[in-house]
């Protein structure tokens, strides 16, 4: 079956709210702040004070499947162009797009969200040869772009996170779909709670509870040595994004609260309040900057049922297994 298909057998219905926090050394907190969280992050789409149109239950907030994130081309007025990029794997050159407003003129004007004005992310179906990349933008033909080449064949997902220029603009997430020729070796994502990057071992602890905030905590160690020089990156000490198994469902987690200030640093542990729209298997990634460089570490995390709950448009039932 095709990515496609795949979507379009997606259900209805879903309930979303993907909470985060950065920074935050102590592993109990109180249900009221991740509540707050839930509530912050559920605009985890950078329009930081602004209402999205979440809805409030029982004291923390979920969204309807209007607010999932990162499944549509458009939404809002504003389109993704299709994306140009090499066809094949190996070939150097150019990934490119537009985002292209009502009347299909390219937008050059945007809302800076996180010391960037756009956030491209790019991920295969199955959730591996994950980016997270910052295009430039030429403001004379409102094309973003970066040089770019493909390690592997397969089905690819780009996903474009900005605010476009406006007061009472909000963030967007919009999403492609790429096909990369080659031999496809798909990937079955297992859960996995401990990654090693860049020397790095990070671990994380939680659990994922379709429809309501949990913790997860992240901690960063070294040759078994906590690490506590994480430095801010992008405005926070790290940054989540979690993909939907299934459907890719995307949900970029950004820091709550006070950024960090020049200088300051953080560690080991980096905490989340996350709530999962449904159960399922989800693909978490998790950005953090030591001596100034970068570093990914991915997870797969199995979202169980909640104990009946369900959100106002309820849940899906069948869960396929
Ligand atoms: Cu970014």
């Amino acid at each position: 079956m095709n990515a496609g298909a795949r979507l379009a057998l997606y259900g209805l219905g879903l309930v979303v709210a993907f909470g985060g926090a950065f920074g935050l050394a102590d592993a109990v907190i109180p249900t009221s702040v991740v509540s707050d969280w839930t509530k912050g992050t559920e605009m985890n789409n950078h329009d930081d004070g602004h209402d999205s149109g979440a809805t409030s239950v029982n004291g923390s907030t979920s969204a309807t499947a209007d607010n999932l994130k990162g499944l549509a081309l458009g939404l809002n007025g504003y389109v993704l162009s299709p994306v140009e990029a090499p066809a094949g794997i190996g070939e150097p050159g150019e990934l490119s797009f537009q985002i292209q407003d009502a009347s299909g003129t390219p937008v050059t004007e945007y809302t800076t969200a996180h010391d960037k004005d756009l956030h491209l992310i790019v991920a295969r179906s199955d959730g591996s040869q994950f980016r997270h990349v910052h295009p430039v933008l030429d403001v004379s033909t409102g094309t973003w772009s970066l040089p770019w080449e493909w390690a592997a064949a397969g089905s690819y997902r780009v996903f474009a996170d900005f605010t476009p220029a406006g007061a009472d603009a909000s963030g967007l997430t919009l999403t492609r779909t790429v096909q990369v020729a080659g031999e496809f070796a798909p990937v079955a994502p297992q859960p996995t709670q401990v990654d090693q990057v860049g020397g790095f071992t990070v671990s994380l602890d939680g659990d994922l509870v379709a429809g309501s905030a949990s913790e997860l905590m992240l901690t960063i160690t070294r040759d078994g040595e906590p690490v506590t020089a994480l430095e801010p990156y992008l405005g926070a000490f790290g940054h989540l994004v979690a993909l939907r198994d299934g459907d890719l469902a995307y949900l970029h987690v950004h820091a709550e609260g006070e950024e960090p200030r020049a200088g300051e640093i953080s560690g080991p542990e980096i905490a989340f309040a996350a709530e999962a729209p449904t159960a399922g298997r989800y693909m978490l990634y998790l950005d953090f900057q030591v001596n100034g460089q970068v570093h990914t570490a991915e997870f797969v995390l199995d979202a169980t049922h909640g104990d009946g709950a369900t959100g106002p448009d309820g849940e899906s039932h069948e869960d396929g297994h």
